[in-house]
């Protein structure tokens, strides 16, 4: 591990697993510098960029001076080194933190990428229509599971009153939810949370518009 060497995210502005990798970094105030991935150019499949990411997906950070992948591991990676509190202390704090997490990130949002919505579309011969329509069914059922996962939580944030690593994968995945067209009053839960991290400076600050390519 070398602290001294430059942080570098391999991101994309409108990527939820990048969202969620920027959020952390921002509440860790650890500055880092970023190499846009343009996902729409095909950027991912470069020759270049699979050198440093085999899967050809974002994000990737470079950190402590290693090469890390996978946005959930990341953010693993920064809690351990930088004792960062993304985490609950009692294990079934951590148990429903990584349930919700993981449902968002391993559950709705691999259905939901680019590349594999693309292909349903390619075999289906469908367009935008089948596009929109895809994405809302998936985000919203997923959506709606974690809204009842949720039910009877009083604190201001996924778990108790510090956001962490369920609140960094809902906000990029609320994001989603708006730009594909669902009503988020539809999740009064999850709109109270949501509300809650867009006053905090580093979801603000890790927001796609401010990253924008
Ligand atoms: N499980 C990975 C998912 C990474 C991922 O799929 N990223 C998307 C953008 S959000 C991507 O690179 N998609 C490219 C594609 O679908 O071709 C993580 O959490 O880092």
């Amino acid at each position: 591990m070398n602290a001294s060497q430059p942080v570098v995210l391999y991101d994309y502005w409108r990527s939820s697993a990048s969202y969620r990798v920027r959020i952390a970094l921002h509440t860790l105030e650890i500055g880092f510098e970023t190499v846009p991935v343009d996902l729409l150019a095909q950027a991912h499949k470069a020759p270049e960029y699979l050198g440093i990411n085999p899967q050809g997906r974002v994000p990737t950070l470079e950190i402590d001076g290693l090469v890390y992948l996978q946005s959930l591991a990341i953010i693993e990676y920064l809690e351990e080194t930088r004792n960062a509190g993304f985490l609950p202390r009692d294990p079934a704090g951590r148990q429903h933190v990584r349930a919700i997490a993981h449902t968002i990130a391993m559950d709705i949002h691999p259905i939901c990428n680019l590349g594999v919505v693309a292909h349903v579309l390619d075999l289906a011969g469908g367009g935008e229509e089948m596009r929109s329509a895809w994405m809302q069914k998936f985000i919203g059922a997923g959506l709606d599971a974690v809204e009842v996962m949720l039910t009877g939580h009083d604190g201001t944030f996924c778990h108790g009153d510090t956001p962490g690593l369920a609140d960094f994968c809902l906000v990029p995945q609320l994001y989603n939810a708006s730009r594909w067209g669902l009503d988020l009053s539809r999740f009064p839960t999850l709109s109270r949370i949501g509300t809650a991290c867009a006053e905090r400076p580093a979801f603000i600050a890790a927001h796609p518009d401010a990253y924008r390519s």
